[in-house]
């Protein structure tokens, strides 16, 4: 995954938990360089790697982890040169949510080795969506929780997220999402 991601990672971690968590979390996983590059391509294990150690660690659940991950992204990259973005990707939770696949288009064309997984929406009601989640990357779904927590404030809705479909099951996760 591009750096951003591990970027954002040590951000939260240092953040939340301060300097010498982060640096126990590095030195597990034996990661040297001083820092991650935003836009260079990093191996998806050494992402993997940063949630395991993280959760030895601050002694964690990985999906604490990853879900907490999730919600911190949308502040992140808000603030890492992707407010505009976002904030064209729609103003109501409905709209951004039908616009995830457009938005990681933009992205993959100046960053061609992004991997994005792929979203779809089923519109239920005025204020409940049925998301679908497709990735070519496993593990990854609670993640996708804390995302969907994290757009619900960014809107300043109180989200209720219920998942319908699991991955193991039918290759999918569907979310019920409603506000
Ligand atoms: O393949 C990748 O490197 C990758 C990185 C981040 C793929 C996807 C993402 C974003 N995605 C993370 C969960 C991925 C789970 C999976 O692969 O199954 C979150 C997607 C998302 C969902 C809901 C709401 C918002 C979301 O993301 C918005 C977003 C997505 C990507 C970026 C920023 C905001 C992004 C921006 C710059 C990047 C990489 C990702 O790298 C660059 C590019 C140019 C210059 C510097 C860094």
């Amino acid at each position: 995954m591009y750096g951003m991601v591990n970027k954002a990672i040590q951000d939260l971690v240092s953040t939340n938990f301060g300097e010498d968590k982060w640096l126990a979390i590095k030195e597990k996983v034996g990661f040297e360089d001083d820092f991650f590059i935003s836009m260079q391509s990093y191996p998806d294990e050494l992402t993997y790697d940063l949630v395991g150690a993280a959760s030895e660690v601050l002694e964690l659940e990985p999906a604490a982890i990853l879900e907490a991950f999730g919600e911190y992204w949308i502040l992140y990259t808000a603030e890492e040169g992707y407010g505009e973005m976002l904030a064209l990707s729609g103003s109501t939770l409905a709209e951004f949510l039908g616009n995830l696949n457009l938005l990681h288009e933009r992205i993959t064309n100046i960053m061609p080795q992004l991997k994005p997984p792929k979203f779809s929406t089923k519109e239920i009601s005025e204020n409940q969506v049925e998301l679908t989640y497709e990735s070519d990357r496993d593990g990854l779904t609670s993640m996708v929780v804390g995302l969907l927590r994290g757009l619900g404030k960014r809107f300043g809705k109180n989200c209720e997220i219920n998942q319908t479909e699991f991955r193991a099951d039918s290759g999918k996760d569907v979310f019920n999402v409603s506000w």
